[in-house]
């Protein structure tokens, strides 16, 4: 039988079949992925084959294969685990759900996951949410960001889960996709779900007062389908996100911007930081490039980590 995997608790996967039935299954033994060192060998999104068993009274799904990802997100945590995990697999898009504040998502992190959602092709929109309760500086402040990144190429929109802003032109452009929600706890991933959604009546937590920050609301990711062929994947809050095999030399590949004039570079494997003539360092001189794009790209490089916050990513 095959199916899809709807949902991952790490020992149990909800998979269901092109027939809408769906099966409880697990996989058995040690189970790799050639090539992929993951703590979750199978994702959400993921195309499996699988065999019923009986045991006593319950039938169950063993999963014997996964069929090739088209692509995927994974990261790895900021913890001392250091554990390479894949979000979801088989995605059209990736939404990430940014705040500028109650949590705060720093540009470093932005432009961590929008360099893996490069080197792993997934489409990535940025979403600012919780427009209703900023102050007209705050939204100023909304705005430079859109522009910074709607000028490199990527979709951004300003909404709000809360009075449902803008909230139409998302579900417009999820119409026949399979797409993913991403972003810190709190930023309001499965409120606006709910906004989609209603019926689904996902758990949403307030920011923890004291910290400013979500609480680990959503613990798996999970997938749900909506009317006109809309697939959505709601996941836990990120804390950190640590890049997973992406060589140095290559960084600068996924940052589109930098991309664009690598060719004028002296060097033709520059790596932008002390090189003679490179047209990266030019365009930042003459405020062509973002600044904040430039150091974001330079701690990758030089491996530094995302420290801005601990991570305790429960989902597996
Ligand atoms: N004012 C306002 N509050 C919002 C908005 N979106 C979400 N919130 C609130 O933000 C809090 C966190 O929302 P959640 O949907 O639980 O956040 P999440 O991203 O799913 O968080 P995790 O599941 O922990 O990753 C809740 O109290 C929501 O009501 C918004 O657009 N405006
Ligand atoms: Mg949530
Ligand atoms: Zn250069």
């Amino acid at each position: 039988m095959k199916g899809t995997v709807y949902k991952s608790t790490g020992s149990w996967y909800t998979v269901k079949t092109r027939e809408g039935e769906t099966y409880d299954c697990r996989i058995k033994g040690k189970f790799r992925i050639q090539g992929i060192k993951s703590t979750n060998p199978v994702a959400v999104g993921d195309e499996v084959s699988f065999m019923l068993e009986d045991a006593g009274d319950e039938t169950f799904g063993i999963i014997t294969e996964i069929e090739d990802r088209k692509n995927y997100i994974i990261r790895k945590s900021v913890n001392l685990s250091k554990q390479t995990h894949i979000i979801a697999a088989n995605l059209d898009q990736v939404f990430l759900v940014v705040t500028l504040n109650n949590p705060k998502t720093y540009t470093n992190f932005i432009d961590r996951f929008l360099a893996t959602s490069e080197a792993y092709d997934v489409p990535a929109v940025l979403l600012f949410n919780k427009v209703d309760v900023y102050d007209p500086e705050e939204l100023g402040e909304i705005k430079y960001l859109a522009a910074l990144y709607r000028d490199i190429g990527y979709t951004c929109i300003g909404i709000s889960a809360k009075t449902g802003k803008n909230v139409d032109k998302v579900r417009e452009m999820m119409k026949g996709k399979t797409s993913m929600f991403a972003g810190h706890s709190g930023v309001g991933k499965s409120t606006l779900i709910n906004y989609i959604a209603p019926d689904l009546a996902l758990k949403t937590a307030e920011i923890s007062a004291q910290h400013m920050q979500g609480q680990h609301t959503t613990t798996f990711a999970e997938m749900f389908d909506l009317e006109d062929d809309i697939r959505i994947i709601d996941t836990p809050g990120i804390k950190g996100f640590g890049l997973v095999d992406m060589e140095k030399e290559e960084i600068g590949d996924y940052f589109p911007e930098f991309f664009e004039l690598k060719e004028h570079c002296k060097f033709n494997n520059c790596l932008h930081l002390d090189e003679p003539h490179c047209a990266v360092k030019e365009a930042l001189d003459n405020d062509e490039l973002a600044w904040s794009r430039y150091k974001s790209y330079v701690a990758m490089v030089t491996g530094e980590e995302d420290t801005h916050r601990q991570d305790n990513y429960q989902g597996v």
